[in-house]
């Protein structure tokens, strides 16, 4: 019996060595010290010996248990350290990492959504060059060389004759060169022009548009560009349209809305006028029409322009507009 325990504890011990998963060492154990176990069995044939003998085997029994237990908790508990440096090097109960989107930025946002007004009356939309000939840039567009815009103060100079262009009509000039009327086109895009404090960058985006066709009115210019400032502001806002001048349109107007910061009741944003001016526009003087070879005779048409930063800081309350080229995350993200 004794030789038998001892041989019963050397087995358990071995094969306690050899396990490396929790469930075997659980296995072995209940082998061994379970209820059915190899030493209950034993134990349980402890009155076959001679009376004498029992209570010292008895306690051998007792001694061989104690032991295993031991060793079966030791090692149990070696592999529960392991499983939990596993667990904390990737808990799978934690939520997963989105892949961060990035979206347009505020500018092209609000051009997008100037042409898309424009798209829906009919116009296309055009794109031509950053960088352009003096010619596009001023001499078509009815400003001769003593014109005071072209003055270097004004013009970011390549060249005697190249600039960086200082609004969007060139391309608009060379779309007329190239197409008979009619003609319905938005072009947006960048612009440079040499001015720098909170409500000038040299660099700032616009949008043109230019519809040219047999009858086209000053009537047609209102209706289209009171369609576009419902569109753009709501159905609500009242507008008007202000005597100007431009040296490519002849009559020229301004266009005001009623101030979206205080309804008009007169605040900083508007200077107490009560009123904003958001876009420029005019009848496309007869003069432009002749350098494109169009017979002003027999079409006409109109024109309009607009600065998207200051309809984007109208539409978003904002008052500088340096902000939207600092490249802040910060003020990126909420739009
Ligand atoms: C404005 C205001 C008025 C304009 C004129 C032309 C062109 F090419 F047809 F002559 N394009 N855009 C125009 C007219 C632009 O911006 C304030």
């Amino acid at each position: 019996m004794k030789e038998k325990l001892l041989e019963l504890k050397t087995k358990a011990l071995k094969e306690l060595e050899s396990v490396t998963e929790r469930s075997d060492i659980e296995r072995l154990r209940r082998r061994y010290l379970g209820r059915k176990g190899l030493l209950t069995l034993l134990l349980k044939r402890l009155p076959e010996l001679p009376k004498e003998e029992r209570p010292p085997i008895g306690r051998l029994v007792n001694q061989v248990k104690e032991e295993l237990t031991g060793r079966f908790q030791a090692v149990t508990d070696s592999l529960t350290t392991n499983d939990v440096k596993e667990v904390s090097a990737f808990d799978v109960t934690l939520p997963g990492r989105r892949t961060p989107l990035g979206h347009l930025h505020p500018i092209t946002q609000i051009t997008e959504e100037i042409c898309n007004v424009f798209l829906k009356l009919g116009f296309r939309v055009v794109q031509g060059p950053e960088v352009e000939l003096d010619y596009y840039n001023f001499e078509a567009l009815n400003m001769p060389k003593n014109h005071p815009a072209r003055d270097m103060q004004d013009t970011f100079y390549i060249s005697d004759n190249v600039v960086l262009r200082t609004h969007t009509s060139p391309i608009q000039i060379r779309i007329m060169e190239s197409k008979s009327p009619p003609v319905g086109i938005v072009a947006p895009g960048k612009v440079y022009r040499p001015d720098s404090d909170i409500s000038h960058t040299p660099m700032f985006h616009q949008v043109e548009g230019l519809l040219v066709d047999k009858g086209v009115s000053f009537g047609d210019l209102k209706g289209t560009l009171t369609t576009f400032v419902h569109q753009m502001f709501g159905p609500d806002v009242d507008l008007r349209f202000r005597p100007s001048f431009f040296p490519f349109t002849e009559p020229s107007a301004e266009v005001d809305i009623r101030c979206v910061v205080c309804q008009g009741k007169g605040c900083r944003v508007c200077s107490y006028s009560g009123w904003l001016e958001i876009l420029g526009s005019g009848m496309v003087d007869p003069e432009v029409f002749k350098v494109v070879g169009y017979d002003p005779e027999s079409i006409s048409g109109f024109a309009f322009g607009m600065g998207v930063e200051r309809i984007a800081m109208l539409k978003f309350g904002l008052d500088d507009i340096r902000i939207f080229f600092e490249n802040d995350i910060r003020f990126l993200r909420q739009f």
